[in-house]
């Protein structure tokens, strides 16, 4: 099935004419790595006019040498009583490493612009023939990088890792490590200007120096190809080796041990069929020890194998129907004042509380999320629909914003594509139907598919109205994808909730269908009648009839409701209800239930 499926996809995408067919995309296996953890305090300096990065006509200073002692990256000291240098990191505060910097300092709170970071550290003696990596797990949204004055790149993207070899520039002795971190949103950037979520700033996922040996395994994709079969196959990119590099794969507790061999690209690729094999699955998340190793360099990982599909309306897990018990969460626990996720407890809390609600299944909106989120759903035997950015009103025809889409897309699916239990690649939410949107979003799907064959694709598409009480889902991007997913809103943006059960649905698509959205808003402890608006009783009874309407949906194979937690937005203005805070979590932010937690929970005892 899997292969007769890359073949309709291999012939789709030629005819498409866009289509290259080689998954030879190389990622950094960096999480299990050891690392020397660049986290703590770092200095930072706000810069809201961009002082230390262009000269008075508005000229980069580095990109001219002469004016290079005014560049905030060349973190000078004065030397002379004349010396004229107007900034001193060393003078300045500082700001916890992962962290946003909107909780961290309440002048930084509603702030969008430039931020200079600093981080002085002493490098580690190398042995010959080694090398060094610098590992950012995000920075939002740009960040351009300077170790001892020299600038090692631009990286642009609020949600997904980069990385430089600095082999050459680090020194054992005290290294001036400066980003310059710049959140301000823009028309064409991804997102764009408007969303529903706070533009948290800063460094906000670690920072680490990775060691490897001069060859060293540097990425690797292993994936099960059919739940029948249980052949699993996958490729070692091995950097700095000669061809013909021996790369053993084992997987102890199978017996596992094969050894291939690399290409002259780098790569070795290997399959083997073990006899028994547990497939994981909510039920029984099961993961497997694998280890890679070449004669220098080991590293291992835990994954799980499982395959997924569809088969007319329904999604296949392991070749068997599975209805997605899900909830939409985004990376923010605001309990104590904080913000942006920044610990991996704190990722466990919301995931524990998804499983609290009976989920099998959470949609991580908007954005690629940490990986701690996505390693200990897995654990927990959680699957996810992982998302990017491309949200709301994208410039389409701008191909720089194409780009940094498919750039976006990329790299999430290159840190995460050996994460069994990500199902699903979302590759937008809730655009318009209009043809250069199609266009658009047709170029991330082939990316996609190009990536990863493994997996389906979605994108939160909207509900329209065939009459006033025939609600239906048409849009052209449906064909191309594999669920076919909408946002609704039936009984809060759209009437009230009696307005549920009057309403019937019309998807015509021989697909599946799912629910990325629905719901409204209520304030934990806000009591009243339930047609009272804001009142958990209003939510509850939105909930109730939403559940009921939904379920008469043919091919519904689940849902994600909106949202987990309530979140900060800035804008949701209203004093007393929302005070900057979008109110549609069926928990506060502190983890307060309210009542629609409970009518949710109910719904999915039932589905189980
Ligand atoms: C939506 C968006 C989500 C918003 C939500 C809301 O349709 O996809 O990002 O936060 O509605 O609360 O309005």
């Amino acid at each position: 099935m899997m292969n007769s499926l890359k073949y309709c996809l291999i012939v789709y995408l030629l005819l498409e004419g866009t289509f290259i067919f080689a998954t030879d995309y190389q990622g950094f296996s960096a999480y299990t790595r050891a690392a020397i953890l660049l986290n703590g305090e770092w200095k930072y300096m706000v810069d809201p006019y961009e002082n230390g990065y262009y000269n008075y006509r508005l000229e980069p200073f580095d990109q001219l040498d002469q004016t290079y002692s005014m560049g905030f990256y060349g973190d000078q000291k004065i030397k002379n009583p004349g010396d004229l240098i107007e900034y001193d990191f060393d003078k300045s505060p500082s700001l916890m490493v992962p962290g946003d910097w909107n909780t961290q300092d309440p002048r930084l709170y509603y702030y969008e612009g430039t931020v200079w970071y600093r981080k002085k550290f002493i490098g580690p003696e190398l042995e010959s023939g080694e090398r060094i990596y610098l590992y950012f797990s995000a920075v939002n949204y740009r960040a351009d990088v300077y170790l001892n004055s020299k600038k090692l790149g631009t990286h642009i993207g609020g949600f997904t890792p980069f990385w430089y070899d600095v082999t050459d520039l680090m020194k054992t002795d005290n290294n001036s490590l400066v980003v310059r971190v710049d959140n301000k949103r823009c028309s064409s950037c991804v997102p764009t200007l408007n969303t529903d979520w706070w533009n948290y700033g800063g460094i906000t996922r670690e920072v680490k120096l990775i060691r490897l040996p001069g060859t060293h395994i540097k990425d690797f994709e292993i994936h099960l190809e059919s739940a029948q079969s249980k052949k699993i196959a996958g490729k070692i990119w091995v950097d700095n080796a000669p061809e013909g590099e021996p790369v053993t794969v084992s997987v102890p507790e199978l017996k596992i041990s094969v050894t291939a061999k690399t290409n002259s690209k780098g790569i070795a690729e290997f399959e083997f069929t073990p006899g028994k094999l547990e497939l994981w699955s909510p039920e029984n998340p099961k993961r497997y020890s694998v280890l890679l190793s070449t004669q220098a360099d080991q590293l291992s990982d835990t994954i799980a194998f499982r395959t997924i599909r569809t088969e007319g309306k329904q999604i296949l897990l392991n070749d068997k129907p599975v209805f997605l018990r899900g909830i939409s969460v985004h990376e923010e626990y605001s309990a104590e004042g904080d913000g942006r996720v920044n610990a991996d407890w704190k990722a466990a809390q919301l995931l524990k509380w998804a499983k609290e609600l009976g989920c099998n299944f959470v949609r991580l909106a908007h954005y690629p999320h940490n990986e701690d989120m996505v390693r200990i759903a897995e654990k927990m035997g959680i699957m996810v629909w992982s998302e990017v950015p491309v949200y709301w009103t994208i410039d389409w025809t701008n191909d720089e914003t194409l780009n940094n889409a498919k750039n976006q897309i990329q790299d999430n699916i290159l840190r995460d594509r050996n994460r069994g239990n990500i199902i699903i690649w979302s590759i937008a939410n809730e655009t318009p139907v209009i043809e250069d949107r199609t266009v658009f979003l047709r170029k991330l799907i082939n990316r996609v598919r190009e990536l990863d064959q493994t997996r389906l694709i979605s994108a939160a598409l909207e509900k329209h109205y065939l009459n006033d009480s025939v609600a239906v889902v048409q849009d052209p991007l449906a064909e191309y994808l594999d669920v076919v997913a909408f946002n609704e809103y039936v009984g809060w943006y759209d009437g009230l909730p009696e307005k549920c059960s009057r309403i019937s649905w019309l998807i015509e698509y021989n697909k599946p269908v799912f629910v990325s959205e629905f719901g409204g808003g209520a304030k934990f402890g806000y009591h009243g009648p339930e047609t009272t608006r804001w009142t958990e009783e209003f939510q509850a009874n939105l909930y109730f009839r939403s559940l009921n309407m939904l379920d008469q949906i043919d091919g519904l194979c689940g849902i994600s409701p909106w949202i987990l937690c309530d979140f900060r937005s800035p804008r949701r203005a209203l004093p007393e209800i929302q005070d900057g805070f979008n109110r549609k979590g069926v928990l506060s932010e502190k983890g307060e239930k309210k009542q629609a937690f409970y009518v949710l929970q109910k719904y999915y005892h039932s589905k189980k």
